[in-house]
C-alpha cells in the first residue's frame, strides 16, 4: 500500500515538473515559428487571425485580443446567471412565486456596469481608429482605384504610371502562384516607410482589404479614402474586395510585395530607364525575379468563360 502511494508520489511530482518546465519547452519552438518568415495568406484550420505586419494591424489584433476576454467574461455571467435562476426559482422549490417587481441597488447595477464595460472598449477604439486615419509623417503616396474587376496603382512619388493587376486566370496558374489571389502585376511597396493609401473607385463602391497590414477602405466613385500602413516585414500578402461590386467581385484579388528599401530603389530605377515594350514588366522580371512566360502562352478557349 505504502509502496503504491509513494509511486503516486513520484509521477505527481514528475507531472508537476513537466508543467513547471513547459514554458521552457514550448516557447523556444513558438520562437522558431515567429523566426520564420510571415506567411501572407490564410491557412487551411487556421485559427485566430493571420499574423499583422503593420503597427495598425498589431493594435488591432491586441484590441480584437482585449474584447475576446470581456465578451468571454460577458457570456459566462450571463449563463452562469441563468442557470441559477433555473436551478434556483424551479417550480418545485419554489410553489409561491415572488412578487418582486423593483430592486433601486439592481437596477443601478445593471445600467452602471454595462456603461462602464462600454467606456472601457471605447477609449481604445476611438485612440485606434484616429491612429489608422493617417500617417503622421508619410514618406510616399499609393493611389489605388478598383475597377469592374481589378484593381489599379499608381505611384506618383516614383513616378510609376497607374498600372492595372488582374487575377491570373486559372488556366494559367503557375506552381508560385495561389488561385483567386494572386496577380499579375502586384503592388510593390517598400518595407519600413509610412505610405499614404489613397483609395477611389472608377465604377461602382469596392473595398481595398489587406487584412495583415490592418487596411480596409471602401473605394467610393467621386471619393478619395486616406489611410496609411507601414509594413515591417518583407513578404508577399493578399487580399481581395470585400464589397459586393458585381458579377466578377470575387475575381479581383490584391497582391502586395513588401521588398526591402534598397531593392524597390532599383525597381523604380529599372522602371524608368527600361526600353522594354512592357516597362513594369520588365523591371518585375529583372529586379523581382517574376515570371511571366505564362503571359505570352497562346489564350486557349476556355480562358474566357474560366474568367
Ligand atoms: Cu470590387
Amino acid at each position: 500500500m505504502s509502496n503504491g502511494i509513494s509511486h503516486l508520489r513520484t509521477r505527481c511530482k514528475a507531472a508537476l515538473a513537466a508543467l513547471l518546465l513547459l514554458p521552457f519547452t514550448v516557447a523556444p519552438a513558438f520562437a522558431q515559428q515567429t523566426q520564420q518568415a510571415v506567411r501572407g495568406w490564410p491557412e487551411n484550420w487556421q485559427m485566430g487571425m493571420s499574423k499583422g505586419v503593420t503597427p495598425v494591424a498589431e493594435r488591432l489584433d491586441s484590441f480584437h485580443d482585449m474584447l475576446l476576454v470581456i465578451i468571454t467574461g460577458i457570456t459566462i455571467f450571463v449563463l452562469a446567471l441563468m442557470l441559477y435562476t433555473l436551478f434556483r426559482f424551479r417550480k418545485s422549490a419554489n410553489p409561491v412565486p415572488s412578487k418582486v417587481t423593483h430592486n433601486t441597488l439592481v437596477e443601478i447595477l445593471w445600467t452602471v456596469v454595462p456603461v462602464v464595460i462600454l467606456v472601457v472598449i471605447a477609449i481604445p477604439s476611438f485612440r485606434l481608429m484616429y491612429y489608422m486615419d493617417k500617417a503622421k509623417q508619410p514618406e510616399m503616396t499609393v493611389k489605388i482605384t478598383g475597377h469592374q474587376w481589378y484593381w489599379s496603382y499608381e505611384l506618383p512619388d516614383q513616378k510609376v504610371d497607374e498600372f492595372a493587376s488582374n487575377m491570373v486566370p486559372e488556366d494559367k496558374l503557375q506552381p508560385e502562384h495561389i488561385r483567386k489571389l494572386s496577380v499579375d502585376y502586384p503592388l510593390i511597396v517598400p518595407v519600413d516607410t509610412d505610405i499614404t493609401l489613397l483609395i477611389t473607385g472608377a465604377d461602382v463602391i469596392h473595398s481595398w482589404l489587406l487584412p495583415q497590414a490592418g487596411v480596409q477602405r471602401h473605394a467610393v466613385p467621386g471619393r478619395t479614402q486616406e489611410t496609411w500602413m507601414r509594413i515591417t516585414a518583407p513578404g508577399t500578402y493578399y487580399g481581395q474586395c470585400n464589397q459586393i461590386c458585381g458579377t466578377l467581385h470575387a475575381y479581383m484579388p490584391i497582391e502586395v510585395h513588401a521588398v526591402p528599401k534598397e531593392q524597390f530603389q532599383r525597381w523604380v530605377q529599372a522602371i524608368a530607364s527600361s526600353t522594354a515594350k512592357d516597362k513594369l514588366r520588365d523591371a518585375n522580371e529583372k529586379v523581382l525575379g517574376l515570371n511571366y512566360k505564362w503571359m505570352d502562352a497562346p489564350k486557349t478557349a476556355d480562358a474566357a468563360s474560366a474568367r
